[in-house]
């Protein structure tokens, strides 16, 4: 079949590879950027969601994360295009719970704290990740999220949105937590979103990070003019890296 000279120039791989990373550039400088920074215990499956929800795939192996990774996907929200930083942390071996945590990541350094706290710190918004066949899993987003709101108390409030996701559904004939006690916790009391989902089957993974989308647009439609990123001080954290130390 004839091609005019028009397809020709726009469907060669590499002019549309070329033309869209440019088009991707000329749209990335007027994004907004969302960081969201995924938290839990160990193996609990961050790096799996993360996973999943950018590359569909499932890691079937456990490889600890021992540096922190960021995965960029671009999303639209509200008619609106932002570019959705995903932030996968090594884990936080600041709970005695953690037991796991000082083999995933021996003698994290100071500075490696202080980037993860800056992160934190500066996230559109969390997920907090829980195993639902692990109660210690549940324990320590419990103490991690009350350490990061005690922190941030003497500093006028923490308002970076939360939201909860138990993981690993497919197991749960194994699982024997309270999950609806759980999700009432989480939603009356703490007042966040709840997610149960499955990196493994990608059941609900895409629900977890449009509750993040959602939580974020809205608190910033509330928040009139101001941006997420970048608004908490750092010294309120530091002032918490100090005692997790
Ligand atoms: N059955 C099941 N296994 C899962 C699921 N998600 C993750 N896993 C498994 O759990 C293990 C740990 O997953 P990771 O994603 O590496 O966990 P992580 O939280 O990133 O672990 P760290 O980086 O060590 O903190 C792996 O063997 C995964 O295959 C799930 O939804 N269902
Ligand atoms: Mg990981």
């Amino acid at each position: 079949m004839p091609r005019t000279d028009c397809h020709n120039r726009s469907m060669t791989p590499q002019m549309s590879l070329q033309s869209l990373c440019e088009l991707y550039d000329q749209l990335s400088e007027d994004m907004d950027q969302l960081d969201i920074v995924v938290l839990g215990a160990p193996s609990v499956g961050k790096t799996a969601l993360i996973e999943q929800y950018c590359r569909c795939h499932f890691v079937q192996k456990h490889y600890p994360t021992t540096s922190a990774c960021v995965y960029t996907t671009a999303v639209v929200a509200n008619n609106q295009l932002f570019e959705m930083n995903l932030i996968d942390i090594p884990v936080i071996p600041f709970s005695p719970l953690d037991y796991r945590a000082s083999e995933a990541v021996p003698g994290s350094s100071w500075e490696e704290l202080q980037s993860h706290a800056t992160a934190i710190g500066t996230a559109s918004a969390l997920i907090f990740i829980y195993d639902i066949t692990s109660q210690e899993s549940f324990q320590y987003i419990k103490d991690l999220r009350e350490q990061i709101l005690d922190c941030y108390d003497a500093e006028g409030g923490f308002d970076i949105p939360i939201i909860v996701a138990g993981n690993k559904q497919d197991l749960q004939m194994l699982s024997h937590l309270p999950r609806r006690h759980i999700s009432q916790i989480v939603k009356k009391t703490w007042k966040c979103p709840y997610v149960e989902c499955s990196a493994k089957y990608n059941w609900h993974v895409g629900s977890l990070f449009n509750e993040a989308l959602r939580a974020i647009t809205m608190g910033n439609s509330n928040k009139e003019g101001q941006t997420r990123s970048r608004r908490i001080p750092l010294r309120a954290w530091k002032h918490c890296s100090c005692s997790i130390m």
